[in-house]
Formats: C-alpha cells, sequence, structure tokens
C-alpha cells in the first residue's frame, strides 16, 4: 500500500518545548520522533511504498476552515514575537463565542484556540505539510485507483474545528479528507484515537452526508471533557450522522471490538463510498496519555476490522505517544489494510 509521509523537513518545525497542563509544565509529548519512529518502522516493511510529500501551501483549507482562523494560524506566532514575546505561544485567557478578537493575533490566541497546546515558529509550515500529506493520499484513493493509503500527518487534526486549534491539532486533516472525497460519493470517519475526536464531529455535525463514528475515552473524565457523549448524535439534516462511543478507564480488547464491530453494523447501513479513518495509537497499554489496556495485536484486530468493509479508504494518523512502540503499532494496524 501507499504510504504518504507529511514532508520530514516541516514536520520538524513544529517541536514545541512543553506544555501547561494539570501535570503542570511538562516536555512535549506530540514531537517529531513520533514521525520517525512511524516512519522508519514502515520503511523495515515489505507491504508499503513511501512517499515523502512536498511542503507548501495548500489551496483547499477554506473548505472546512475559516479564513479569520487560517489568517490567526499564519501570522500569530510572528506577530507574538513582534511584540517582544519570546519562544513558543500559548493562550491562558480564553473566549467564548460572544468575545472579540483583540486585533494583533498573538494577543487573540484564546479566541482561535481552546487550550494551553503551543504555536511555534514553525506550527503553520508544520500544519500546512501535513495537510498536503492528507490531501495526496486522499487523491491517491480518489482519483488514482488506490483501494487504501496511509498518511502520516503530524500535527495530528482531530481536535481542530473550523475556527479553533487545541489538543495538539491546527489544520482537521480528516475533516479536509472527507470534505474532498464527499463531493464524489458519501463519506463515513471512524476515529480510534482514544481521545473524541471533537473538531471532526463539529465540521460535519449538520450533515446527513458524512457520518462520524468516534470510540473514545469518557468526557466525563477525559480530554476534551466537554464533547463526544453518547447523546450527541447531529443536527438538522446531520442528525443521526454522528455516534459517539465513549469507553471507561481501562477498556481491554474483547470490550473495544465488540463496540467496534457494532460500530461497523451501523456504518454498512449507511453505505458510505469511502472510509476516513482517524487512527490513534494512544489506545495502546502503555500509552503515557490513555488509560486503555488495548494489546499490540487488539491495535491489529481493529485495522483488520475496519479493513474488513473492503471500501475504498483514507487512513490518517493522529495521536499515539509511546515512541518506541508506535512503529510496530503501525505496522500491525496497516498490514490488514495491505
Ligand atoms: C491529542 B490526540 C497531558 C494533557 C493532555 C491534550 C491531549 C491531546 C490529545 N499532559 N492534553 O487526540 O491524541
Ligand atoms: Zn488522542
Amino acid at each position: 500500500m501507499k504510504v504518504v509521509c507529511t514532508n520530514n523537513e516541516a514536520q520538524r518545525r513544529h517541536a514545541p518545548e512543553s506544555e501547561l497542563s494539570r501535570a503542570g509544565v511538562t516536555p512535549y509529548p506530540e514531537c517529531p520522533e513520533r514521525y520517525d519512529a512511524i516512519r522508519t518502522a514502515l520503511e523495515e516493511t515489505t507491504f508499503v511504498d513511501i512517499i515523502e510529500s512536498a511542503a507548501g501551501g495548500v489551496e483547499s483549507l477554506a473548505t472546512v476552515h475559516e479564513a479569520d482562523y487560517l489568517d490567526f494560524l499564519r501570522t500569530a506566532h510572528t506577530a507574538w514575537l513582534g511584540s517582544g514575546g519570546e519562544g513558543d505561544l500559548s493562550a491562558c485567557v480564553f473566549s467564548d463565542a460572544n468575545g472579540h478578537p483583540p486585533a494583533d493575533p498573538a494577543a487573540a490566541t484564546g479566541y482561535y484556540g481552546f487550550d494551553t497546546t503551543p504555536i511555534t515558529a514553525g506550527t503553520w509550515t508544520a500544519a500546512c505539510a501535513a495537510a498536503n500529506a492528507t490531501l495526496e493520499a486522499t487523491d491517491l484513493v480518489r482519483d488514482g485507483g488506490e483501494h487504501a493509503v496511509y498518511a502520516l500527518s503530524r500535527p495530528p487534526g482531530h481536535h481542530a474545528t473550523g475556527n479553533r486549534f487545541g489538543g495538539y491539532c491546527f489544520l482537521n486533516h480528516a475533516a479536509l479528507c472527507a470534505a474532498n472525497l464527499a463531493t464524489k460519493g458519501k463519506v463515513a470517519i471512524v476515529d480510534v484515537d482514544y481521545h473524541h475526536g471533537n473538531g471532526t464531529q463539529e465540521i460535519f455535525y449538520a450533515r446527513g452526508d458524512v457520518l462520524f463514528i468516534s470510540l473514545h475515552a469518557d468526557p466525563e473524565w477525559e480530554y476534551p471533557l466537554y464533547w463526544g457523549r453518547a447523546d450527541e448524535t447531529g443536527s438538522g439534516e446531520g442528525h443521526g450522522a454522528t455516534l459517539n462511543i465513549p469507553l471507561p478507564r481501562g477498556v481491554q480488547n474483547a470490550d473495544y471490538l465488540r463496540h467496534l464491530s457494532a460500530a461497523t453494523q451501523r456504518l454498512r447501513a449507511f453505505a458510505p463510498t469511502y472510509l476516513v479513518v482517524s487512527v490513534g495509537f494512544d489506545t495502546w497499554k502503555n500509552d503515557p496519555l490513555g488509560t486503555f489496556q488495548l494489546s499490540a495485536e487488539g491495535i491489529g484486530a481493529i485495522g483488520a476490522c475496519l479493513a474488513e468493509l473492503a471500501l475504498p479508504t483514507v487512513i490518517i494518523q493522529e495521536g499515539g505517544y509511546d515512541v518506541p512502540a508506535l512503529g510496530d503499532l503501525a505496522v500491525r494496524f496497516l498490514a490488514p489494510f495491505a
């Protein structure tokens, strides 16, 4: 199968020094070495054909993101340095929907973000490169006759909404992919990252032609906390086209796979033309951010269950933070698609 990697030089330019959370100031887990670990392991297999995509601008970002938000992402860090700021930029004052953003983009960080995720000098370059990789993978499936293509996208995307960043995400790659595919047929998105894909959910919440299914840690106690409950089922024409499956701490293979298999029944009934998978390896038992107890075989079984749907599929990398394990987990997850 084809694998489209984010431009390596560009992804390396997004490497925040630390993040602020309830644990205090800690090393930033969403690091360039995640990419290295997955890419190296895939290069050692015989079933992939690796393409590194170009860096540079992306034309179709406005299909899912608002223009003022994109301007913010592009200019905020430069404005921060211009106003005497140093190092990474992150917010500590947040607005609600009635807020008015200050003209200085750096000052507006808490308007365009919903948590303390830092923005670096290279964030915009890296996020655009990750979107490029995803859209190249999308083209290969949509017009290039490929059955399943994996986009090693970094930074990830599923928490980014149409107009806010957060959760290590800036541009929503799964949404860009699905919006593109939806011009040619119905799309089902399955998000198997440990965290709820709130950004993807929000972008398609009112659409009936894109089904969003997410299995994740219960937001009663886990990030992103305010989205991902079972009673969020879509609105308007999208009523019934969002399916959230919040799961308890400590979930093991059998329970997870039972829920996934029930979800795929719903997916088959929707009869999509395309499948988009947001995959995170933070469901693995030793992930430093997760609480689930899935084994490496369990991760492979998730891939097998989704591959069995036999749909033209774009697989997009989201989270997963135990760097030494990521290569093996990616190989196991992708092998059933090859
Ligand atoms: C992104 B993805 C831990 C704080 C956790 C954000 C988690 C974002 C996960 N120090 N905060 O879905 O894997
Ligand atoms: Zn995650």
